[in-house]
């Protein structure tokens, strides 16, 4: 519901058991989701949150752009973990690869000001990806890894990106880290490894729904880094709101009953971008080291906030959600006072929506209820009458101004502290 990191991963590994099947829509190794189960601490890129689960059927569909060498990786990491991922994964035939030459330009992109800032990604090719699969010159999907034509194919569009990437100024090395006998070998190790996983999803999928399976969609990112809805030019490329279930996984809106919108009860926002409720202050510092706020990815250190019920109201729309989640309730638990942000002041005008323009959103500024802080932990509450009253009001605040009810509260990474208010 936010700029990402509201920790998505811990619910859909919760929630993943009611679920015939878990499926990821967009991004790609950009997004990182932790799961802690016991002891055993998860960090996933590629793979979703539902594999912890023998029994769940994982999809990655084909609004998802993959780096094979990275989601190889890290399916090398679960196995000695007892996961075994080949088994429980299918990987869309029409999903667009992340090649070497996309993190070469995602490299140069992020040099690159904006509007007098940089967008600062995470350096995973997710853009320069996004932007061929946008062009369909130059794209590569899983389905050239298993067609004949393969190889052909590898070696016309590395020489293509040589020529481009020269242009931009790469440098030898990078020029020579692409070279097309190099990636058509490359090419082929993914195909050989890949080939049991790949599948026609949007048919897997289609058949199941039809069958009345029950699917759960994880979103990654936030809806406010969404490429058509969110805070752009400073968004992620791909639809990560909850509008881009439908064309990221391949599945009818009518498939759709209910949205469960996963947000902070305060606001964190990774790279660049305006973001009017931030704390450049102690108070900030203070949510970063007690909400441990470093990205999964890149360990970036996450820029905090009050809580935004102006975007998050926004986001709930957009998104239809049902119920909020409302995450990480126990790193609010040492303040003496609380603010959420209730609307922008613009140019002297109060207004109650996301301005569209940068600009205006960078001049927006908060404007900030005060509610007293409840001063006490609550990482130890298992249902709704452990919690002291000073925090059920904070729930009930954020439940009136976002204008939906919040349907699970979360106090730690732990699946036990997660509590469903109904
Ligand atoms: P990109 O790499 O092109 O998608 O970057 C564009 C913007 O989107 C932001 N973005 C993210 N924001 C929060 N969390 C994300 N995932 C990782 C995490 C990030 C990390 O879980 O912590 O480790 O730094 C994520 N992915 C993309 C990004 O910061 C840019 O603002
Ligand atoms: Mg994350």
């Amino acid at each position: 519901m936010q700029w990402g990191d509201e920790a998505k991963g811990k619910l859909v590994d919760l929630l993943a058991p009611r679920f015939d099947c878990v499926i990821r829509y967009q991004g790609g190794a950009n997004a990182g989701h932790t799961v802690v189960a016991g002891d055993e601490v998860y960090k996933l890129h590629h793979i979703p949150s539902g594999i912890l689960h023998s029994d769940v059927q994982n999809f990655i569909t084909p609004g998802v752009v993959i780096n094979p060498t990275t989601m190889l990786q890290e399916i090398d990491g679960l196995a000695p973990r007892g996961i075994n991922v080949v088994d429980n994964l299918k990987v869309s035939e029409r999903a667009h690869l992340v090649m070497p030459w996309h993190m070469i330009e995602d490299a140069t992109i992020n040099k690159v000001s904006v509007r007098g800032e940089s967008i600062g990604t995470t350096n995973r090719g997710i853009g320069p990806c996004y932007r061929d699969k946008v062009g369909r010159t130059h794209a590569v999907r899983m389905v050239d890894l298993i067609e004949a034509s393969r190889d052909e194919r590898i070696a016309t569009v590395a020489e293509q990106k040589t020529t481009l990437l020269q242009q931009l100024g790469a440098t030898d090395e990078e020029l020579a880290s692409i070279a097309p006998d190099k990636m058509v070998a490359l090419a082929a190790s993914w195909a050989e490894r890949l080939a049991p996983m790949i599948a026609d999803t949007t048919d897997l999928i289609l058949d199941a729904a039809e069958a009345n399976q029950t699917m759960l969609f994880e979103g990654a990112q936030g809806a406010l880094l969404d490429i058509d809805h969110g805070t752009y030019p400073f968004v992620t490329s791909s639809n990560s709101s909850g509008v881009g279930v439908c064309a990221g996984a391949g599945v009818p809106p009518k498939w759709i009953d209910h949205v469960l919108g996963v947000c902070k009860a305060y606001s964190t926002r990774v790279g660049g971008g305006p973001f009017p409720s931030e704390l450049d202050d102690e108070t900030g510092d203070k949510i970063r080291k007690l909400g441990n706020e470093f990205g999964t990815t890149t360990g970036r250190p996450r820029r905090c906030g009050w809580f935004d019920a102006v975007a998050v109201r926004y986001t709930a729309r957009l998104s239809g959600v049902s119920r909020l989640a409302l995450m990480m309730m126990d790193v609010l638990a040492h303040f003496e006072e609380l603010k959420v942000c209730v609307a922008y002041e613009l140019d002297g005008k109060e207004i109650h929506h996301v301005p569209s323009h940068p600009d205006q959103l960078r001049r927006c500024k908060p404007v900030l209820e005060t509610i007293p802080g409840w001063n006490s932990p609550v990482d130890h509450a298992r249902s709704m009458s452990d919690f002291p009253e000073g925090a059920l009001s904070y729930v009930k605040r954020i439940e009136e101004l976002v204008g939906v009810p919040v349907g699970i509260l979360s106090v730690g990474p732990d699946r036990a502290q997660t509590i469903f208010t109904e």
